[in-house]
């Protein structure tokens, strides 16, 4: 399998985390969606990243419909996300939460990226307050620390993620069980195999 993209990108990285953590064999290509932009759509025309090219020539695109192949491939046993019922819907709820705060962190980076003139503080406050309020969210779950899967993973890498571009949301101490989580998160040999780039 070739997975396309960066771990700057928290989904390429959760992406990357769980075919570690799975024991999938994988090459990466870690391409830029700016720099490399065309190299990009000539896998995937949409142009985003992660996109994972599976051994017989299929194209995945976009990190949910990635990690759902990789639950399937891992069996009921091995899943990062339970098949069915109440823990799968809690699951995916803080998922979906730690996604919503990725999407909007990167909004700000790339409203970042425009002229100084052009960029909006209302648009970039409101996405904090979204980012922060999933934060809050997130703080009140029960990580109980024993247990790695696709929960902690996305949430961990979101955190990397926000903590990277808008590190002012993370100040030391706000969200103290995040925090520890992500730290437990950070030391284990699949987020060690895909570090993020300096
Ligand atoms: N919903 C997508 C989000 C992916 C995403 O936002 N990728 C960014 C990099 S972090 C990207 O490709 N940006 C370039 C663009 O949107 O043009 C997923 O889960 O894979």
């Amino acid at each position: 399998m070739k997975l396309i993209g960066r771990y700057d990108s928290p989904f390429v990285r959760r992406v990357g985390i769980s075919l570690h953590l799975l024991g999938l064999p994988f090459e990466q290509l870690p391409l830029s969606v700016f720099s490399q932009a065309t190299e990009v759509r000539k896998i995937s025309p949409l142009g985003r990243v992660p996109v994972l090219v599976l051994p017989d020539g299929e194209v995945l695109v976009d990190s949910v419909a990635i990690l759902d192949h990789l639950d399937e491939i891992a069996g009921p046993e091995r899943r990062l996300i339970p098949a069915e019922g109440a823990a799968r819907r809690q699951i995916l709820r803080t998922v979906v939460m730690a996604t919503g705060a990725a999407d909007k962190a990167i909004v700000i980076s790339y409203e970042r990226r425009r002229p100084a003139q052009e960029q909006s503080s209302d648009w970039v406050d409101r996405c904090q307050i979204q980012i922060a309020a999933a934060l809050g969210e997130l703080e009140g779950e029960a990580w109980s620390g024993a247990h790695l899967a696709q929960a902690e993973i996305t949430t961990a890498t979101m955190l990397a993620y926000v903590r990277r571009v808008e590190p002012a949301l993370l100040a030391p101490g706000t969200y103290p069980k995040l925090e520890k989580m992500a730290a437990d998160c950070e030391n284990h040999s699949a987020f060690l195999a895909c570090p993020l780039p300096t």
